[in-house]
């Protein structure tokens, strides 16, 4: 039976119709944090699926076209094929490390690799700053600048910078806002930093993501994105 190539075209199709994809608007993120995972989600997304169809159908397809085939023929050398796989391979997996890159670089994803400066250096002027101690099993928010402490609650103001300079008391923990795209370990005697501008007010669930004792499933919390006047107002009344 004649060796007959992949179906190229359906490949083709289906690269074309993933791209169209792209331009179907995403939900808008939450956060500065979470538009840059997205972004980088849906990217990847775009490259695999069409990868994938790709694959999954051209099985389906050799299963179909060859199930009666009693008289297979060997395998033969095919240099060309070979080179362009491994080239295509290779050309994704460099595609894939450096739109990573580029998102682990972010200053919100991760605020230590904002300049060479150390991310617990004396925080910028637009930055609303807020120290955080993780506990067994609970989280302390305390805003410096009004000498205000909450427990399982963080309130923010949207649309500006909030630099959370955290620690332990205890064990190791571990922030996480899915909602925000925030997510950092914490730990006792050290001090680490998450950053973020909630683009989005409303409620989203914050979590402790490091096993870290018999509380750990209820050491959760409220962080509260609101409007300018209304985080003062909030502020105000705690003082
Ligand atoms: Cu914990």
């Amino acid at each position: 039976m004649a060796r007959r190539r992949p179906p190229v075209r359906l490949g083709c199709l289906l690269v074309v119709g993933t791209a169209l994809l792209a331009l179907v608007p995403a939900a808008a993120a939450q956060s500065v944090n979470r538009a840059a995972i997205d972004g980088l989600n849906r990217q990847l997304l775009y490259v695999a699926l069409p990868l994938t169809l790709f694959v999954e159908l051209t099985l389906v397809y050799a299963i179909y076209r060859f199930h009666d085939n009693d008289d297979p023929e060997p395998t033969v050398d095919d240099p060309a094929l070979e080179t362009t796989w491994t080239a295509a391979t290779a050309v994704i997996l460099v595609f894939v490390g450096v739109s990573a890159y580029f998102v682990m670089g972010n200053p919100y994803v991760t605020p230590a690799a904002a300049g060479s400066a150390d991310a617990t250096a004396p925080d910028q002027a637009d930055d609303l700053t807020v120290e955080v101690v993780a506990y067994q099993w609970g989280w302390q928010f305390t805003y410096p600048e009004a000498n205000v402490t909450t427990r399982d609650e963080l309130v923010v103001p949207v649309d500006r910078d909030v630099r959370l300079r955290m620690t332990s008391r205890d064990v190791i923990h571990s922030l996480f806002v899915p909602k925000l795209g925030v997510k950092q370990d914490v730990f006792p005697t050290q001090e680490t930093v998450a950053r973020t501008r909630a683009t989005e007010t409303g409620e989203y669930t914050l979590y402790c993501t490091e096993l870290c004792g018999s509380g750990h499933s209820r050491m959760d919390g409220t962080v509260r994105v609101v409007n300018g006047s209304d985080y003062e107002e909030w502020l105000a009344a705690r003082e």
